[in-house]
């Protein structure tokens, strides 16, 4: 996602037609084909798809070889692939997709200690999982009135975009695209623009925003579920429960470092990996990490023994999107999540945890992948949801509960 704008593309693609001294005329008989009715081809000149087929017909005319028709095509499309692409999605020399560090991390931002004082505002996208993490710690540590929340949808040139209305729902515990609640803005771009010397930069969610002073606190998802596990406990509803105890840190570092890069991250570097070579090295890493977690599970509840942490928080987010959308959209496909019992029986586990299957919107993560990220998927189609993602199957029992036994320890 970036300021480029995919849509462009289409009409580049007319651009790059080779013949132009065609004098075939585009609107007869044999352009719609003999068996078209009146309708059908009233409503297929209006769709774009068959507009450009009309246009090759009238170019190459109706004969021209599929072999020659296959390698224009590809040439094309592999070209503006790769432009959109290294836009899109930034890749290092050998292909490989390297994601660009967040602008706003929390250990910079000179007025942090005053933060946990502030009038703070979250803005998230139901689809992205760095920014569901924060839904999730949000819910759990009972912020809902402290730290309210304005809820973007991405719109068609991948930016994150406000409806124009207050949704008709005000309770802040109904998670649904809306407007934005404190500053108006028509998109995030224009609320990252408010801040004191403006931005250009990319404008992600999860951001964090102080009310008062308008002024980004931290858009690192890391960092926020961080500040808001031991930050703001004087305004939590549920100050008790802490994620991230201090005996078990070192623990959550361990598994970070593991399910960061070859999961959270994994799964972007299956689905933009620009070579080959890129995508193998990612899909290896991405699934011998997860057998291991898979070991690793059929003994522990949670990743760090009996403890629901923060580490949890960050891999579920992953693992509830991956048959959605990453086992098809990604490539992740060498097995589903749903082959994995305790992967999944533990997956399960988080869903059914008071407040969580809320912060879970299946139609708004399908909707965003599927028909946001046109690089992956020019035709936008959404494909039909896998039956084992329903709401009522991942609210079955899965009998986790009497593993408690494990030290928590990664162990490779
Ligand atoms: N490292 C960031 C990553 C956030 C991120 O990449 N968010 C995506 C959505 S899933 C985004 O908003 N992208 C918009 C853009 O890059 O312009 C974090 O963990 O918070």
């Amino acid at each position: 996602m970036s300021s480029a704008s995919p849509l462009t593309l289409s009409s580049q693609l007319l651009v790059l037609s080779p013949k132009k001294n065609r004098t075939r005329t585009i609107l007869g008989p044999c352009r719609v084909g003999p068996r078209m009715s009146l309708d059908q081809q009233r409503s297929s000149s209006s769709n774009p798809v068959t507009l450009l087929t009309n246009v090759t017909k009238l170019l190459w005319g109706p004969s021209l070889p599929p072999g020659l028709l296959i390698s224009t095509v590809r040439t094309a499309w592999n070209s503006t692939w790769q432009l959109m692409m290294s836009q899109l999605a930034p890749s290092d020399s050998s292909g490989n997709y390297t994601r660009p560090a967040s602008k706003f991390p929390l250990q910079n931002n000179p007025t942090a200690s005053a933060t946990a004082t502030a009038k703070l505002h979250l803005y998230v996208g139901l689809p992205c999982p760095w920014a569901h993490r924060t839904l999730i710690v949000r819910a759990l540590k009972g912020l809902e009135d402290a730290v309210s929340v304005s809820i973007a949808s991405p719109g068609q040139d991948g930016s994150w975009e406000f409806k124009e209305i207050p949704s008709r729902s005000r309770d802040k515990d109904i998670l649904v695209p809306g407007w934005d609640s404190v500053n108006g803005s028509k998109n995030l771009k224009e609320v990252y623009g408010l801040r004191k010397g403006g931005y250009s930069g990319r404008a992600s969610v999860p951001m964090l925003w102080d009310v008062d002073k308008k002024e980004v606190v931290c858009n690192e998802s890391y960092d926020i579920i961080h500040f808001f596990n031991s930050g703001l406990n004087g305004v939590a509803r549920n100050p008790g429960m802490d994620l991230a105890p201090a005996e078990l840190k070192a623990k959550i570092e361990d598994w970070n470092k593991l399910i960061y890069p070859n999961v959270n991250n994994g799964v972007y570097r299956c689905g933009f990996a620009q070579s080959q070579e890129a995508y193998d090295t990612a899909v290896n890493g991405l699934f011998s990490a997860l057998e291991k977690i898979e070991d690793h599970l059929g003994g522990s509840r949670y990743l760090c023994g009996d403890t629901l942490t923060l580490a949890d928080v960050c891999l579920f987010t992953t693992l509830i999107r991956f048959d959605l959308v990453y086992n098809v959209l990604f490539k992740c496909t060498k097995k589903k999540l749903i082959e994995y019992p305790n992967l999944h029986g533990y997956m399960c586990d988080i869903y059914q945890i008071p407040k969580v299957a809320e912060t879970c919107n299946f139609t708004e993560i399908m909707d965003g992948y599927y028909k946001i990220l046109f690089p992956l998927n020019p035709g936008s189609i959404r494909p039909v949801m896998p039956s084992a993602c329903a709401h009522q199957l991942l609210s079955k029992p899965h009998n986790r509960e009497s593993l408690l036994s494990s030290d928590g320890y990664l162990h490779v």
